[in-house]
């Protein structure tokens, strides 16, 4: 998968170099290239943004340099997404990460201040794939902190990343539910005991405790994920 993002830090994204997504680059599964907005700015101050039209506070990013940077990084590879992270867009989520798994090319737009002139995402949306993504109720200074977590939801996601695959079916989200309580070695620590279960060798009843947990996570700090009834197998 190849991923362009557009910002005016580009290098808070090196750390993607480092760890799992790091090894991913290396491997060749991954392409991800930061670009400089203000290298599509041509004055001499290199200018972004501007004040709002209607007025109000903050600042507004100006179309051109986004236009151009974006004809730039869009015009390679076949039907390429472009997402723009956004508190007003619509929520990501573990289901939207695999689905963004897939893609072939994505492109972040990483607006700052008040947000992007609404004709960039107009211009785009009419000229190919534009999702406005969030990743939660409230408020970030600009789109790289939620760009990064993006790319490491979605990163994982992509075959040979992770490498043993078993260990994405039991995460929290995939089933629906809050994943459940873990434990390792002691069995024993400062006098609290693993739960005897287990310890019992019995995968069936092993199954039936972790799905109950499960359940019980879920219904005390998300019981907006529960079904309405209890029709879960
Ligand atoms: Cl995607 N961007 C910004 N700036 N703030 C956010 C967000 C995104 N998601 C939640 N808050």
């Amino acid at each position: 998968m190849r991923i362009d993002i557009v910002t005016i830090f580009p290098s808070f994204f090196d750390v993607l170099d480092l760890s799992l997504l790091g090894r991913a680059r290396g491997a060749g599964i991954l392409d991800v290239r930061a670009h400089d907005l203000r290298d599509f700015a041509h004055d001499r101050h290199r200018t972004v943004d501007d004040t709002p039209y209607g007025g109000g506070a903050g600042m507004v990013m100006k179309p051109e340099p986004w236009g151009e940077a974006l004809d730039d990084v869009l015009s390679s590879g076949d039907d390429p997404l472009l997402i723009v992270p956004s508190p007003a867009g619509e929520p990501f989520t573990q289901a939207i990460a695999r689905e963004l798994s897939a893609e072939t090319h994505i492109a972040f737009a990483c607006g700052r201040y008040e947000g992007i002139d609404q004709r960039v995402i107009d211009e785009y949306s009419s000229r190919g794939r534009v999702r406005l993504l969030s990743l939660g109720d409230y408020v970030l200074n600009g789109g790289e902190v939620a760009v990064m977590a993006m790319i490491e939801a979605i990163g994982r996601l992509i075959p040979g990343v992770v490498g043993n695959p078993e260990s994405l079916v039991e995460e929290s989200h995939e089933d629906g539910l809050l994943e459940y309580p873990s434990y390792t070695k002691p069995a024993s620590w400062r006098d609290r005991e693993v739960p005897a279960v287990l310890l019992s060798g019995n995968h069936g009843a092993i199954a039936e405790w972790r799905r109950a947990r499960q359940i019980e996570r879920t219904a005390a700090v998300r019981p907006d994920l529960l079904p309405p009834d209890d029709s879960r197998p």
